[in-house]
């Protein structure tokens, strides 16, 4: 863990923040664990808002640090020829976070997944159509926002409704979800971490 990240993440000092990644970047620190202690910087930001210690202008800068530096990170994973199979992604409607999906479909795309990212605010219908389309064994859900997990769950009720649950295995994941809202929105599975997602999606592709 890097405090020194954690704290420059937290405190918006994007120097600092750029220093420090580059810095762990050359001395061979894995990827992952730089994205972690990132993702546990802008927690605080968010906690900040929370408290309104922070506000809205600091949320988008926090966004913006985040994404600038995770562009840095891109090279360590370059897009490989597929080997396993289709991935869709995509942020439920209502909802615009899309820094951890993106990450997300940047890993897997390393992995050998073939990823259809269908962005943010994705209806109930665009999910629908990709799975028509590219028939993937799994598909992923990102959520961030308390109120949008009633969106979530219909929207995985009109997947079952549609029959597809029966060859699909819907993950999901966004910092604030929890198992209590995986069962809620009856969910198959819940990645709080980008190793457990993929290793969770080759699993599904190893086992066919
Ligand atoms: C940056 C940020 C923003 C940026 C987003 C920029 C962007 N392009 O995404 C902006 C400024 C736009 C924003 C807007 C808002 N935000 Co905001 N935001 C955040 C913040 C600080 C960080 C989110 C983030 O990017 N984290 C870093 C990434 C890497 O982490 P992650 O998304 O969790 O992803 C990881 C895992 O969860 C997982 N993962 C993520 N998605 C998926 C998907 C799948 C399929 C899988 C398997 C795994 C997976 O893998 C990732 C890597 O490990 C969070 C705080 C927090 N604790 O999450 C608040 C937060 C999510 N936002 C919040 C709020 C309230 C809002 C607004 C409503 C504010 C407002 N008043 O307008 C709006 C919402 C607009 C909308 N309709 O969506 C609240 C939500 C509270 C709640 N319980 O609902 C939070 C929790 C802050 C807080 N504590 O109050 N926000």
């Amino acid at each position: 863990m890097n405090k020194a990240l954690i704290k420059a993440m937290a405190e918006l000092d994007e120097d600092m923040v750029i220093e420090e990644v580059k810095s762990l970047i050359k001395s061979n620190v894995p990827v992952l664990e730089i994205i972690r202690d990132l993702q546990k910087g802008i927690e605080i930001v968010g906690k900040n808002f929370e408290q309104e210690k922070y506000f809205m202008s600091e949320l988008i800068i926090s966004g913006e640090i985040f994404k600038e530096v995770s562009q840095m990170t891109r090279e360590k994973f370059p897009p490989s020829t597929s080997k396993y199979g289709n991935f869709i992604i995509g942020t439920i409607y209502g909802d615009i976070h899309d820094i951890g999906k993106n990450i997300v479909a940047t890993v897997m795309r390393s992995n050998g997944f073939y990823v259809i990212d269908l962005g943010t605010d994705v209806s109930t219908e665009e999910f629908i159509a990709a799975i028509e389309q590219y028939k993937p064994k799994v598909i992923g859900i990102s959520c961030l926002l308390t109120n949008c997990f009633d969106n979530l769950r219909k929207c995985i009720q009109s997947i079952e409704n549609k029959g597809f649950r029966k060859d699909l295995k819907i993950l999901i994941g966004g910092g604030p979800l929890d198992e209590y809202v995986r069962k809620y929105v009856k969910a198959d599975m819940l990645c709080k971490t980008i190793q457990e997602t993929t290793e969770y999606c080759k699993k599904l592709y190893d086992m066919s």
